[in-house]
């Protein structure tokens, strides 16, 4: 996989990219990246990238042909169609099935603004994805840009080791994640649950599964009703749900 990265502000993602798993990733030719400064591809005298919204109005909108000549250069460089993701708040919101679909791609771009508006034929003419990472507004796209890099080169072959294989993950299977211990046994008087200690890993898959579905029906419910149930979790779920209800009168 090839990205290409535009923005005014590549100094942001040095420290992403180039530390832990996705400086490896790169070593290991996983994915390769290029920083691509778009006031570059101005053709104005004082190389300006944004200006005053027609209408009038606060604040700036970038100008189409900077962006569109840096993409269509960057496009030219590869052989196979880019996704070409614009980075905005108003974006659908990026999901870990969003990160599946772009693993499989050969070419990425990435669009970050600033704390500006896009001109809406940067939207109409060029961008295949327009995409948030949720509901907070940030300064710009770059760190946006990184969230989704991060998720989707850990995806890309060889990348994780296989003992932290990507399968593995909450979200993949729908659940989170049951919860963890390591030494001491005995922490302050706070103790392991016994059953980890047993060394009948039936028992520990049981209570493992058991947890991550009491833990996701208890934080993220919404989770569950996207996903197929067990008997098995159709029963826990319904003694949680029961529980709730005692609760309810104090
Ligand atoms: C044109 C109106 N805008 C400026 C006053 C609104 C605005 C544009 C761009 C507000 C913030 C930003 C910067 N944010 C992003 O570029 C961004 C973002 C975000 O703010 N939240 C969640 N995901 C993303 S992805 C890009």
């Amino acid at each position: 996989m090839h990205i290409d990265v535009l923005t005014l502000f590549p100094e942001m993602f040095e420290g992403v990219l180039q530390s832990s798993i996705l400086k490896r990733a790169q070593e290991q030719s996983a994915f390769s990246y290029q920083y691509v400064n778009f006031r570059d591809y101005t053709e104005n005298k004082h190389n300006k990238v944004d200006d005053y919204p027609y209408g009038g109005g606060a604040g700036l909108v970038l100008t189409p042909q900077p962006i569109f000549d840096a993409v269509e250069h960057v496009q030219q460089q590869r052989a196979s169609k880019p996704r070409v993701i614009l980075l905005s708040p108003q974006g659908s919101t990026f999901t870990q099935q969003k990160a599946e679909e772009l693993a499989e791609e050969d070419h990425l771009i990435f669009i970050c603004g600033h704390y500006e508006g896009y001109d809406e034929r940067i939207r109409q003419h060029l961008v295949t994805d327009e995409l948030s990472i949720g509901d907070y507004v940030l300064t710009g796209g770059e760190l946006g840009a990184m969230v989704m890099m991060d998720a989707v080169i850990r995806l890309l072959p060889g990348v994780l080791g296989n003992d932290q294989s990507a399968s593995l993950d909450s979200f993949s299977n729908g659940l989170l994640e049951h919860p963890h211990y390591t030494r001491p046994a005995d922490f302050r008087g706070w103790t392991v649950p016994d059953v980890l200690r047993s060394g009948n890993h039936a028992k520990i898959d049981e209570w493992r599964h058991y947890q991550s579905v009491k833990r996701t029906f208890e934080r993220r419910s919404d989770l569950l009703l996207n996903r197929s149930l067990t008997e098995q979790e159709n029963e826990w779920l319904q003694k949680l749900e029961n529980h709730k209800h005692d609760l309810d009168d104090g």
